[in-house]
């Protein structure tokens, strides 16, 4: 408490100190020396040659903010120290601005939303629109006494629907506030045009979207009440860049710092922040197909990784590239975002969100750097017109979500039908950078974003249950696959029975088979009565019983013997056609054709290749003549027809080749 109180005090005599005096009279001023060796941080304006500068910027330590592109500028925040290291580096600086509290008297930024007004707000629209939007506490305590907080926005929210996902977030950097305004005008935009605004009433029918509007609430409450330039969340031990704290390449290639002063400071492990657990808790249990997080300042479009390039660049960058073509920039022309991998397209980070959300969590994760000037522009300016732009940006991963070429689908239990999250791989596509295998969602759910128009080999997995693999071919959109996965221990039970359970008009000579995985042999329970005897044991699923009688129902039931000891399938049962042939021939003169078989019955006729046979006599169940004048014309000698013998109600035998 000591420490802030101190550091408060620091930086109000720093707001009532010359520089801000300055600036408010004269405007920026150059320095060409520092200006002080200490006091509050301040944000100066480098003149940089390009990105490459940028890049020794931020590798030399610099909490580096923004990238000014067409003024050739880089916004650093600095404090004396750093201030005297950069000017020893030979970089010439503007003053712009020196911390102080977002809301301090008079402050025109005031207007940008606070995390209290974020909750407020998430609880309004909750309220609003009860089937629409639920808010959802990801972690109870952080710091400072914020929570972690999401929206789920879908139609029927409180159901359980198995939809795509797609994760918008914002404000992993507390400072840039301009971030957790376009992912609350994403909620409210969503929210009230469902209903009336066809697309988003589909998106919402078809899509589960959730929303981080601020990852880092503590961090902007510090933003609102202390310190505009504040970057990382407020972990008491030392604060850390939650954006280089991500479990997936920690510290894995220079793009962060072990100092505990270091504005990219990565924490002491791997995720050891709750902002970075309750994002990653989340994205593990949705498996989101598409997120987006938002950070400030520069234009660009970035994905991963932050070290290297990602698997599966070729989808990244076809989605990265038509994004740029559509999205405006604050000077509203299209195609001017700087578009890439994080570590070609702005610089090295390790442990960043959207590598963690690709690398260990399977979506298509991209990042957004919004605003050409400042983290925090003039709100009356620019607050409207850059939450608008950027709604083409998020409409459009919800669009993709529904057009991308891709397989997704639902796994669940063959036997349940509960969800499985099971794994995901495909044998055309190679994770070749660490990545955790694909995986569905706590609802089963996968979505897999490809290149159309081929075939995929998908294997699905998941301990406890037999694999399966299945070929999908993908075209211009998304095919479906769902799959039933069947439990090792439901693998042990026969199951899938042939002919299916409750058939009825089977011919006389069929053949018993059923699917079980795990079996070394089966006994076989056949007969006519309920409680069927043993009949045979097989070590093959299938079993042909000695000729069945017509219109009788048979019930069977087959145990398996395995390792696993003795399972007993269900019992089910079929029943035979009612009539059957059993042989025919000619007899004497006039012409006749008598016909050996069972069931006969008064009102059966005979057919000879469909055609009725005239004047059919019952001579008794056996037994069946047929007589009358066309009887030749009808079986020509030497000619093969087929008899079928049925009656009125459908019942038929089974067709008998006839020739005489
Ligand atoms: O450095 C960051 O964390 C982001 N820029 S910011 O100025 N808002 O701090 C960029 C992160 C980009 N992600 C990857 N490079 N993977
Ligand atoms: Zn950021």
């Amino acid at each position: 408490m000591a420490l802030i109180c101190s550091r408060v005090q620091r930086l109000l005599v720093a707001l009532a100190a010359a520089p801000v005096a300055a600036l408010i009279m004269f405007g920026p001023l150059v320095f060409a020396t520092p200006a002080r060796a200490e006091g509050p941080r301040m944000l100066v304006e480098v003149p940089v040659a390009g990105e490459a500068q940028l890049l020794r910027l931020s590798q030399a330590g610099f909490d580096v903010a923004g990238f000014n592109r067409d003024a050739g500028t880089a916004g650093v925040v600095v404090d004396g120290a750093a201030l005297d290291r950069l000017t020893a580096l030979g970089f010439t600086y503007t003053l712009k601005d020196v911390s102080h509290p977002l809301r301090g008297p008079g402050e025109a930024l005031a207007d940008y939303t606070d995390p209290a007004e974020l909750s407020a707000f998430m609880d309004q629209m909750a309220a609003a629109y009860p089937n629409l939007v639920e808010k959802v506490v990801l972690k109870d305590t952080l710091f400072e006494g914020q929570k972690l907080l999401a929206v789920k926005i879908t139609a029927d929210v409180t159901g359980d629907h198995g939809r795509p996902v797609f994760l918008l977030d914002a404000q992993h950097h507390a400072r840039e506030v301009m971030t957790a305004e376009i992912a609350k005008d994403a909620i409210q935009v969503l929210a009230s045009g469902y209903g009336t605004d066809p697309r988003i009433t589909h998106w919402l029918d078809t899509i589960e979207v959730w929303v981080v509007a601020s990852v880092n609430p503590d961090g902007a409450m510090y933003v609102f009440t202390q310190d505009n330039m504040w970057r990382k969340n407020r972990d008491p031990v030392c604060s850390v860049d939650i954006n280089r704290n991500y479990d997936f390449n920690w510290a894995a290639c220079n793009g962060s710092d072990d100092v505990c002063s270091s504005d990219i400071y990565r924490g002491p492990s791997p995720a050891s922040e709750p902002e970075t657990q309750g994002i990653s808790a989340l994205a593990d249990e949705i498996r989101p197909e598409f997120s987006l997080s938002y950070h400030s300042y520069g234009e660009y479009i970035l994905y991963p990784y932050g070290c290297y390039n990602p698997s599966e660049m070729a989808v990244y960058d076809d989605l990265g590239n038509t994004l740029n073509s559509i999205l405006e920039d604050d000077s509203g022309a299209t195609g001017r975002y700087k578009t890439g991998p994080g570590w070609s397209t702005i610089y090295p980070t390790d442990g960043s969100s959207d590598d963690a959300l690709y690398g260990r969590y399977g979506a298509f994760a991209f990042v957004i750097e919004v605003n050409c000037c400042s983290f925090q522009p003039d709100y009356a300016q620019w607050r409207d017109v850059t939450v608008e732009r950027q709604r083409t940006a998020w409409e459009f991963f919800l669009d993709k979500t529904l057009t991308y070429p891709s397989i997704q689908g639902r796994v669940t239990d063959a036997a349940t039908g509960a969800p499985l999250k099971a794994t995901v791989a495909l044998q055309e596509v190679a994770l070749g950078h660490g990545e955790a295998p694909r995986q569905a969602s706590a609802r089963g759910r996968y979505a897999w974003p490809l290149q159309g128009g081929r075939a995929y080999h998908a294997t699905f997995s998941m301990p406890g249950y037999l694999e399966q693999t299945h070929e999908v071919a993908v075209g211009t959109g998304p095919a479906t696959l769902d799959v039933q996965l069947v439990s090792n221990a439901q693998a042990a039970i026969p199951r899938d029975p042939l002919p299916g359970d409750k058939a009825a008009d089977q011919d006389l000579q069929v053949v018993l088979s059923w699917t079980c995985n795990e079996a070394t042999s089966y006994e076989v329970y056949f007969g006519t009565t309920t409680a069927p005897p043993l009949v045979a044991t097989v070590s093959q699923p299938s079993y042909a019983p000695p000729a069945l009688d017509t219109g009788k129902t048979y019930t069977w039931r087959v145990v398996a013997l395995s390792p696993l000891g003795r399972t007993s399938g269900p019992s089910w049962s079929f029943s035979t056609r009612p009539y059957g042939i059993t042989g025919a021939k000619k007899a004497g003169n006039p012409f006749r054709i008598l016909v050996n078989g069972q069931g006969f019955k008064a009102g059966v006729a005979l057919t000879a290749d469909g055609v009725p046979v005239p004047a059919t006599v019952i001579k008794n169940p056996t037994r069946l003549v047929a007589k009358g004048a066309g009887l030749k014309s009808l079986v020509p000698k030497g000619k093969t027809v087929q008899l079928v013998v049925r009656d009125g109600s459908g019942g038929t035998s089974e067709p008998f080749a006839f020739r005489w």
